[in-house]
C-alpha cells in the first residue's frame, strides 16, 4: 500500500509538488484521477472511481454543486468531505485512508516528511523550516490570484489582469532579491520553496490558452515577463532541467520559459 493516495484531475501541477518531492524523500505516492471534465463522472472518495449512470444513481446522495474550477454537479462522498471539508482536489489520504490532507502545499509537506529519506527538502533546523513555510505561504497567496486569472474565461478584464500583473511583479521581484543572496529560493539548499515556484508557474502557463481573450481586451500576456528577472529565470531554467522536476513538468517548460 502506498504512503499517500492523491485524488485529482490530471494533469495537474499542484499534484506534481508532491510527486517531485517524493522523488527526494522516497515517499510512495499513488495518484488516481482523470482529465478535468471526466472528474464530474467520478466518485470523489478515498476509493475514487469512474462511475456508470447506474453508479451515479446509487451514489445520488453524494451529488453536490461544484464551487471552483468545475461547473455543474460533482459526486463527493460524506467520507471525502470528512477528509477534506473544503471539498476540493487534489485531495490526499494517508494512514490507510483514515487521514485527509488538503491544499497542495500541505500534501507536498507530507511527501517531504514521509519515506526513507525524510525529511527531504524541508530545512535542517526549525528556523530553516519556518523560512521555507514563509515562502510557501507567500506562494499560496500568489497562487490564489493565478487561479482566479486562469479560470476567468469570459470575465477576464483589465482590472483582474492588473491584479495578476502586480502579484506577478511582487512575487518575482522578491524571489529575484532572494536569489541574489543564495543559490536557491530559501537558502543554499534546494527546498519545497523551489518546488512550489515552478509548479505554480506551470499552472500560470495556462495563460497561453487565453491568448485570444487577452488580444480581444488589448492586454498582454504576463508570464513572458519572467525574462525580466534574470536570476529567477536562470533558476527556473535549472530547476526544470533537473530529472526529478522534468519527469512531471517537461511538457510545461517551453510555455514557462517562452
Ligand atoms: N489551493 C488549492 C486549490 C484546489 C482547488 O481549488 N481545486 C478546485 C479545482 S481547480 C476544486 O477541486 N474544486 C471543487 C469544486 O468545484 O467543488 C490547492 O492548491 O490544492
Amino acid at each position: 500500500m502506498s504512503d499517500i493516495r492523491i485524488v485529482s484531475y490530471l494533469p495537474n501541477p499542484r499534484v506534481y509538488k508532491a510527486t517531485i518531492v517524493a522523488r527526494h524523500s522516497g515517499a510512495e505516492i499513488e495518484v488516481i484521477g482523470d482529465q478535468p471534465p471526466e472528474m464530474a463522472n467520478w466518485l470523489w472518495d478515498y476509493d475514487a472511481f469512474k462511475m456508470t449512470d447506474a453508479n451515479k444513481e446509487a451514489h445520488g446522495a453524494a451529488r453536490r454543486m461544484a464551487k471552483t474550477g468545475f461547473s455543474g454537479a460533482l459526486y463527493k462522498t460524506d467520507a471525502f468531505l470528512r477528509a477534506n471539508p473544503f471539498g476540493d482536489i487534489p485531495a490526499a489520504f494517508a494512514e490507510d485512508g483514515t487521514m485527509g490532507i488538503f491544499e497542495s502545499n500541505s500534501i507536498m509537506r507530507l511527501a517531504a516528511l514521509t519515506g526513507p529519506n525524510a525529511p527531504a527538502l524541508y530545512g535542517d533546523s526549525a528556523a530553516a523550516r519556518a523560512r521555507i513555510d514563509g515562502f510557501l505561504d507567500k506562494t499560496l497567496l500568489f497562487a490564489d490570484i493565478i487561479q482566479k486569472y486562469i479560470l476567468s474565461g469570459a470575465s477576464l478584464d483589465a482590472a483582474l489582469h492588473g491584479q495578476m500583473a502586480t502579484a506577478f511583479q511582487n512575487y518575482c521581484a522578491a524571489l529575484e532579491l532572494a536569489l541574489g543572496h543564495h543559490a536557491h529560493v530559501s537558502g543554499d539548499a534546494l527546498s519545497l520553496s523551489d518546488v512550489v515556484l515552478v509548479c505554480e508557474l506551470a499552472l500560470m502557463s495556462n495563460e497561453r490558452r487565453m491568448a485570444d481573450k487577452l488580444a480581444a481586451e488589448g492586454l498582454l500576456a504576463i508570464l513572458p515577463e519572467l525574462k525580466n528577472y534574470p536570476a529567477l529565470y536562470s533558476h527556473v531554467t535549472d530547476l526544470l532541467e533537473r530529472i526529478e522536476f522534468a519527469e512531471d513538468l517537461s511538457a510545461y517548460a517551453e510555455s514557462i520559459l517562452g
